[in-house]
């Protein structure tokens, strides 16, 4: 288990929120998703062998932009 963050731009609403939610936990090996609307980023648990890039494309292809490992 290990802990990816994402900071993560456009979401504006608690809608964009739920949204890069259900990306993240929809890919494989992730547990625990924590979204802050704030802080425009992303805490993910995950098992091991998952990776930054897969939490990227999940999130990038519902139209966010995720710009680098924190
Ligand atoms: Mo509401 Mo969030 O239209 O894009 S879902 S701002």
């Amino acid at each position: 288990m290990k802990e990816i963050e994402l900071k993560i731009l456009g979401m504006t609403c608690e809608h964009c929120v739920r949204t890069v939610k259900n990306a993240l936990y929809s890919v494989e090996g992730v547990s625990e998703v924590d979204v802050s609307l704030h802080e425009q980023r992303a805490k993910v648990k995950v098992e091991d062998h998952v990776s930054f890039e897969s939490l990227k494309s999940a999130v990038e292809s519902w139209g966010y932009k995720v710009v680098d490992e924190v």
